[in-house]
């Protein structure tokens, strides 16, 4: 005991010695692990950082409208000014066996009426305005025989039937300026085909395109001998650009029943000091489909008073006064069908 008492002081001091230092090196071991850990915590805010800039820069770069070779169609080249594919005169065919289904499937590339070439972009984009009511076997006829001609033109076009709604006097002028009015909704149109249901274009040379000057399709027909009617004639099928259309104002809406609506177009355009064109006689032809005229459609006693007071009145009376309500648009394979509520004649 003697002996030991000494050293067991010692080890007693000594135990309180290393209690201290193993509580000091706690003490420091936790201060370097908690330094890592704002340190770590650090590190992986900032690579969180990182990520969240680079997720948006990937957002940007998936959203921008980045160049992607692979998938984006070279741009097309214009259509050649003459087209490869015209035929000239043409064999026609009026078979009664005839069905809307089978004019759909001879026409694949044609979407709710409308087509564009494929492998060359068209000098063009026209619209064809077809005055429509109980027509549907000459409107069958005319579907087949004008998208194979257009396409064979490389045009890029659209079918607009404008159907007059009710037994009201028929308005083949009023339905054409409704046509004009609904289509430049769907389409900047360029230039615009004023074209009876019945006529059937019998040379692809007759180009459906619009010129400087209003232009004239119809020279001769069939049942003409194929001569022109009368010098002024403007009748049957005519194109206009939208800026000619637009600047004598469209037809005149006031004439219901039969005739007098193609002089009076003939009368704005004289007054605008423009010069109605036409193609050469041997391929400006027509066959009109053999009709009767129709019940809804007399004869319009009123069209040479009417026409007599076309320089008083173009101005006020066309585009810009046509009120009409649209009963329907229907997008339909061969064509769009827009049904239209134009009025009747005021008595
Ligand atoms: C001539 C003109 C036509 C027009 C008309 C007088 C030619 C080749 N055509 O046609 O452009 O000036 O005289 O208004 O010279 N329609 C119907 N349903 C009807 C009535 C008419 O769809 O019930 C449409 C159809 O598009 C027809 C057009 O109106 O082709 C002209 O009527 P039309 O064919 O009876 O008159 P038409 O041949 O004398
Ligand atoms: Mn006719």
């Amino acid at each position: 005991m003697g002996f030991c008492s000494p050293v067991c002081k010692i080890l007693r001091r000594g135990k309180y010695f290393v209690l201290l230092l193993l509580s000091l090196s706690v003490l420091a071991w936790i201060a370097t692990f908690s330094g890592e850990t704002v340190k770590s915590l650090q590190v992986s805010s900032a690579t969180t950082r990182t990520l969240v800039k680079d997720r948006d820069s990937l957002r940007d770069k998936v959203n921008s409208p980045a160049p992607d070779r692979l998938k984006t169609p070279p741009p097309k080249v214009q259509c050649p000014q003459e087209s490869p594919l015209l035929q000239g005169a043409l064999k026609l065919s009026f078979e009664s066996s005839l069905k809307l289904k089978d004019v759909e499937i001879e026409n694949k590339g044609v979407t709710e009426g409308e087509y564009e070439p494929p492998d060359c972009k068209s000098r063009q984009s026209v619209a064809i305005l077809i005055p429509h009511r109980n027509r549907e076997r000459h409107l069958l006829y005319l579907l087949h025989h004008l998208h194979p001609f257009l396409q064979r033109q490389q045009l890029h076009y659209a079918i607009y039937v404008i159907q007059q709604a009710g037994d009201a006097t028929f308005n083949r002028a009023k339905l054409l300026n409704v046509g004009y009015l609904e289509a430049l909704k769907d389409y900047s149109w360029e230039c615009f085909i004023f074209h009876d249901v019945d006529l059937v274009p019998e040379n692809d040379y007759n180009l459906y395109v619009c010129d400087k000057q209003p232009k004239h399709l119809v020279v001769g027909r069939n049942a003409t001998g194929y001569k022109l009617r009368y010098k002024g004639y403007f009748g049957g099928v005519t194109a206009m650009t939208k800026d000619q259309f637009l600047q004598v104002n469209g037809f005149s809406n006031t004439y219901w029943g039969w005739g007098g609506e193609d002089d009076d177009l003939r009368i704005r355009v004289e007054l605008q000091k423009m010069k109605i064109m036409r193609p050469p006689a041997d391929v400006a032809r027509y066959t009109m489909v053999f009709h009767k005229r129709d019940s809804g459609n007399e004869i319009n006693k009123d069209r040479m008073r009417l026409l007599g007071r076309t320089p008083q009145v173009w101005k006020k009376d066309g585009l810009n006064s046509c009120s009409y309500k649209t009963l329907s648009i229907e997008r339909l394979p061969l064509y769009l069908n827009v049904t239209v509520d134009i009025g009747k004649p005021q008595s």
